[in-house]
């Protein structure tokens, strides 16, 4: 019957797991892929894409990619983010080779540097052109670092309206979140962000590949976040007795300063133990949608794991925001010094 309809692969290669790759762009996003190398992300390939070789060279992933060799000569682009856009014609072929072969395709990158601003937005607009879907992440530079440097604030102001542009998702974390983990040692905090990509990488996967007892597969998952915009994440853990605590705990937590839009939307995947209760399951759902502000669309995956016991966790993405953290990081030139 397939092969009347022009298909001629059999159900079981139709019916094969998804593919996923989770690709660090520059030396931020590569670091961030290496960590979460660390947490394990099983089936998903990592990636590596820099103009800096010798950033590369110390990445333990087998798959990278050098790009812009012959402008950059394998060191990097000094936050010309220009110069990279310029050089990816020399290495698009190499690079959508290798991506191609993928469906879900996460991309990380800061948006302060070079490389990876540049990356971004390329990348999502060549993978929408095929079949993939791209899920890119970009973190927003420290505030500290844009003030005292025009560059990075010419390269997120850049990236971002080329993303903006495009439509389509985009998460955004800000790393002047991670302030409030000041007295931790800088690996450490960054550790706090990398749980956050580490739990949407997971939680996606775990949708997408084991349709809970509520089915959402990688269509929906597709169209829902499609259609999403400017997002960022939200997670978080509670007893299952304080389930209504979860989302507000949740979005005050967010590595992002935003207000919920006129229409909201979110992803949320939540995770309980063999206790989990439609009762309990409810008074969150109640709660998300409360403090959600009524979204127009909530997705949900749900997973029974018995090693949770008494906990209950969720990570969200929610999207139709209003992103105060990029307005202040682009916005907040040198103050004028008042006149005396
Ligand atoms: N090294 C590092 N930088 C981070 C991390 N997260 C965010 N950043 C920010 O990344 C920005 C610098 O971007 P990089 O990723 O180093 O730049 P790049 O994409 O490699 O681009 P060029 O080196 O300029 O070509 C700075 O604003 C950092 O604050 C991280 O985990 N590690
Ligand atoms: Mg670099």
């Amino acid at each position: 019957m397939f092969a009347a309809a022009g298909i001629d692969r059999s159900w079981a290669d139709l019916g094969k797991p998804t593919s996923f790759a989770i690709v660090g762009l520059g030396g931020a996003g590569s670091e961030a892929v290496r960590d979460l190398l660390g947490l394990e992300i099983p089936g998903v390939r990592p990636l590596a894409i820099n103009t800096d070789a010798g950033h590369l060279e110390r990445m333990p992933i087998d798959r990278r990619i050098l790009i812009g060799h012959r402008t950059f000569r394998g060191r990097g682009s000094g936050g010309d983010r220009e110069a990279v856009l310029r050089s990816l014609e020399e290495s698009r072929e190499e690079i959508l080779r290798q991506l191609r072969s993928y469906e879900v395709v996460f991309l990380l990158a800061a948006l302060g540097g070079g490389t990876g601003s540049a990356l971004l937005p390329y990348l999502v607009r060549e993978l929408r052109e095929s079949d993939a879907f791209p899920v890119p992440v970009g973190f927003l530079p420290f505030q500290v670092e844009v003030a005292s440097n025009a560059g990075r604030r010419d390269s997120v102001r850049a990236a971002l309206r080329e993303l903006e542009g495009m439509g389509g998702l985009l998460l955004l974390l800000a790393n002047e979140k991670l302030r409030r983990f000041e007295s931790l040692p800088i690996h450490r905090a960054l550790a706090v962000r990398n749980a956050y990509l580490h739990d949407l990488v997971t939680s996606l996967v775990d949708m997408i590949e084991n349709p809970s007892q509520l089915n959402v597969d990688l269509a929906t998952v597709r169209r829902h976040l499609s259609g999403s915009g400017m997002a960022t994440l939200f997670r978080g853990e509670v007893h299952v007795s304080e389930v209504e605590r979860l989302v507000p705990q949740a979005l005050r937590e967010s590595l992002l300063d935003f207000e919920l839009g006129a229409k909201p939307r979110a992803l949320v995947h939540i995770e309980g133990g063999s206790n989990l209760t439609l009762g309990t399951l409810d008074r969150l759902l109640m709660s998300a949608r409360h403090h959600l502000h009524e979204p127009d669309e909530l997705l949900l995956g749900t997973r029974i794991r018995p090693d949770s016991r008494e906990l209950v966790r969720l990570v969200g993405v929610v999207s139709g925001i209003e992103v105060a953290s990029t307005h202040r990081l682009l916005d907040d030139g040198p103050r004028p010094v008042p006149a005396r």
